[in-house]
């Protein structure tokens, strides 16, 4: 059993040091957030990650997780903070990246070996981690170990694939490569698979994600063919995936969460060879437009019209709500789709005819509508929008709807209703 600081204590950190702690580990948990520190202390953290509560307070009852509130001196250092998108110059913040490893470098020590996960442009961990680490005097490759492992877990299965998953790690050179296997070794179910260079590890992480980004915008782009036939399109997805080597993923309201509508992104820094990966992003980008489209094919004029978007977070039965598409579907219906001109008697031009509901996220984590409760939202409305795949929203009672809504429209964007309900309790609906 080792010594492990892990930095940034996270979505990816946090679960990571308590599986560590309950494996035996005395870990070091080390956040630049005081709050964060407390409530890591206090096994008090706000998540609706399935099993991290229990684990996290038998990670730090035992003592083997501890909140420190400098950098701890360890065999291992796992940094898991995150690498911001500047949405203007669409490029890669690596701050806090270069931070850790500024702060670590006072207390790296002959042998320790540093482990970079958060998501990086190819050639970070070699360049900028490594630069701000070797400001310790020591080399990387020869007195530490240095290398990359992407993490790869699923946001609501995290416990599960921080084990289940397999892992690559890229070290530079065969020490610092060995000595990060060991680590993960202790952990780790999947098969870890290994490469001496720290880029390769940083591109395939890239890649799955951007893989999964361009195969949502086939999904998406497919969605849309299937309406300007009048088909189904998930029915079509369904029995073409019946093929042996087709595996077409689903459409919906557009691609949330902070991995997929970015990761294509840093995959591209320093590339001048994209052609496909931007253009896919442009039609998952576009999923709003399109689906404020569908919400007109059933209302007409959408002005002084009230529309209900249910789910705010970026995909179903998660409380995260980076990114998300209900929320880009709201801000594209304020853009003026729902608000009425001035002077109309639509209500006053800054009401908000918008009303957004989710019963997963928290609403201080959402800056530009106040969430509001399901009945709140849909009472009066002129539309109901299902914009997330929660398990809450699947069994929504469309009668009951019916008669507190202004008009019965509903819009599936996720596949979740059962639609012949729906029309049988006299709603018009349209789905993705
Ligand atoms: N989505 C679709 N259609 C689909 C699948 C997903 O529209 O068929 C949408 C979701 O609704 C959501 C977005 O895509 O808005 C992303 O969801 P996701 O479940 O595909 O992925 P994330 O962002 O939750 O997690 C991804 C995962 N990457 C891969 O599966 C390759 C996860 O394993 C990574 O660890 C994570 O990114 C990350 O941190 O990079």
């Amino acid at each position: 059993m080792s010594t492990v600081c892990v930095h940034g204590l996270g979505y990816i950190g946090l679960p990571t040091a308590a599986v560590l702690a309950d494996d035996g580990h005395d870990v070091f948990g080390y956040d630049t957030d005081r709050a964060v520190r407390e409530d890591v202390r206090n096994a008090d953290v706000q998540t609706d990650e399935p099993g991290l509560d229990g684990l996290l307070t038998r990670a730090v009852e035992s003592g083997r997780l501890v909140a420190t509130d400098e950098v701890a001196e360890a065999e291992y250092h796992l940094v898991c903070v995150p690498t911001p998108f500047d949405e203007e110059t669409r490029r890669p913040r690596l701050e806090y990246v270069v931070a850790a490893a500024e702060a670590i470098a006072p207390v790296l020590r002959d042998g320790d070996t540093v482990i970079l996960e958060s998501t990086v442009p190819p050639g970070t961990t070699e360049t900028h981690f490594r630069h701000a680490l070797e400001e310790s005097g020591l080399e990387a490759g020869v007195d530490f170990g240095l290398a990359h492992c992407p993490e790869t877990v699923l946001p609501g299965n995290i416990l599960a694939e921080l084990r289940g998953n397999d892992r690559i790690v890229g070290g530079l050179g065969p020490a610092s490569t060995d000595a990060a296997v060991e680590l993960y070794d202790s952990f780790v179910d999947g098969a870890i698979r290994t490469t001496q260079d720290p880029t390769t590890a940083e591109f395939v992480k890239l890649i799955q994600n951007t893989f999964r980004d361009v195969n949502i915008a086939l999904a998406n782009e497919t969605a849309r063919i299937a309406h300007d036939y009048g088909i189904d399109a998930r029915e079509a997805i369904d029995f073409a995936n019946g093929h042996p080597r087709v595996e077409l993923l689903s459409p919906g309201p557009g691609v949330g969460g902070h991995c997929l509508p970015i990761d294509p992104w840093f995959l591209g820094a320093e590339s001048d060879s994209l052609e496909l990966i931007p253009t896919a992003r442009e039609v998952n980008d576009g999923m709003s437009e399109y689906v404020v489209e569908l919400i007109r094919e059933l209302l007409g004029d959408l002005s002084g019209a009230k529309i209900a978007v249910l789910g705010a977070a970026y995909k179903g039965n998660v409380g995260d709500a980076r990114k998300s598409p209900g929320l880009a579907l709201a801000a594209e219906l304020r853009r003026g789709a729902a608000v009425p001109p001035p002077g109309t008697d639509g209500g006053s031009p800054d009401e908000p005819r918008v009303a957004v509901h989710d019963p997963h996220v928290d609403d201080a984590a959402v800056d530009i509508v106040d969430l509001v409760d399901l009945e709140t939202a849909t009472t009066g409305a002129d539309a109901v929008v299902i914009a997330t795949d929660h398990d809450e929203f699947e069994g929504l009672d469309p009668r009951s709807l019916r008669e507190r809504m202004a008009a019965p429209n509903v819009v599936d964007t996720k596949g979740i209703l059962r639609l012949r309900r729906w029309r049988e309790a006299g709603f018009s609906a349209r789905r993705v």
